[in-house]
């Protein structure tokens, strides 16, 4: 079990413990402010100076053991919905609802951070390195520490804010194929229009390794998803009934967010071989409309 690693003594950043004794790492700089819970290494929130939030957090999210946190950025491992096989495993995985270790953290003077988090979630291993400033990088590798093959699915499950859902829309899925998990996972094909939201929307769209953008023209601002070692990409707005049945998902929230999910899952399930490792990483940033 790696050690966890001592924090640099830099005013910039902190850790403490939350109210229900979950370790949070603050990060307060003049180019961003970022927030990280070692539980379920989720980073919570993330806004670059001068822009609203990117991350989107509810208002209603529940920081419990075992409770996956609703919004920010939940680690979707090792299989993404329902497990495979075993229908009383958890939606999404484990990793999410996991205690990870901070392995490094390190602070640079442009304020880049650099933080690594590993956990072990059988069979696999995996290490997440987190890179925060004006945009943000992650990476996410498994590995196979054992004899035989292993599948997996992931998705960095990213709830964005966008000011109006009614008037967003997102470049860069056209005439993708995707399984719609809002009806019954029926396969259809994206025509070549962007995606415009108006209604529940649960797309897992497949063979997708492409950038994707999201216009949100209420905050003048476009948000880039990039990507490598991911084939898959997830869209999903919950819309009105959907929200209301989420215990910790504000019934008047939905119009203020849209997750855009770098992934493999479904058709883009990977195995690994003994000793194989795999590599996800995606970067987000932001421009002006
Ligand atoms: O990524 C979209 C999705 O699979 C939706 O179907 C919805 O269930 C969402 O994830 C949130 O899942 P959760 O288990 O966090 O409530």
């Amino acid at each position: 079990m790696t050690p966890p690693t001592a924090l640099p003594n830099d005013p910039r950043i902190s850790l403490t413990n939350t109210p229900t004794g979950q370790p949070r790492l603050d990060l307060n700089t003049p180019r961003y402010s970022a927030q990280l819970h070692l539980h379920g290494a989720h980073l919570t929130a993330w806004q670059p100076a001068n822009q609203p939030p990117v991350l989107w957090l509810s208002d209603h999210a529940v920081l419990a053991p075992g409770k996956a946190i609703r919004g920010g950025v939940p680690l979707c491992f090792p299989w993404f919905a329902a497990h495979p096989t075993d229908p009383d495993a958890p939606a999404h995985g484990t990793a999410r609802t996991s205690p990870w270790t901070l392995t490094h953290c390190q602070l640079e003077d442009d304020h880049t951070a650099h933080l690594t988090l590993t956990q072990s979630l059988a069979p696999f291993d995996a290490q997440y390195d987190i890179i925060v400033n004006d945009t943000l990088e992650f990476r996410f590798t498994t590995t196979n520490p054992t004899d035989q093959p292993h599948r997996f699915e992931l998705a960095l499950h990213t709830y964005l804010t966008v000011a109006d859902i009614h008037h967003v829309q997102v470049l860069g899925l056209e005439n993708t194929p995707y399984l719609d998990n809002a009806n019954n996972r029926s396969p259809h094909t994206q025509d070549d229009q962007p995606i415009t939201f108006t209604q529940e929307t649960d797309r897992l769209y497949y063979n997708a390794p492409a950038t994707v953008h999201a216009d949100d023209p209420g905050h003048q601002r476009r948000i880039t998803i990039t990507k490598t070692g991911s084939q898959s990409t997830i869209v999903w707005n919950p819309w009105t009934d959907k929200s209301a049945r989420m215990p910790d998902f504000g019934n008047d929230e939905w119009p203020g967010m849209l997750c855009i999910e770098s992934a493999n899952a479904g058709p883009n399930a990977l195995t690994l071989e003994p000793g194989q490792s795999q590599t996800l990483t995606t970067t987000i940033s932001t421009q002006a409309l």
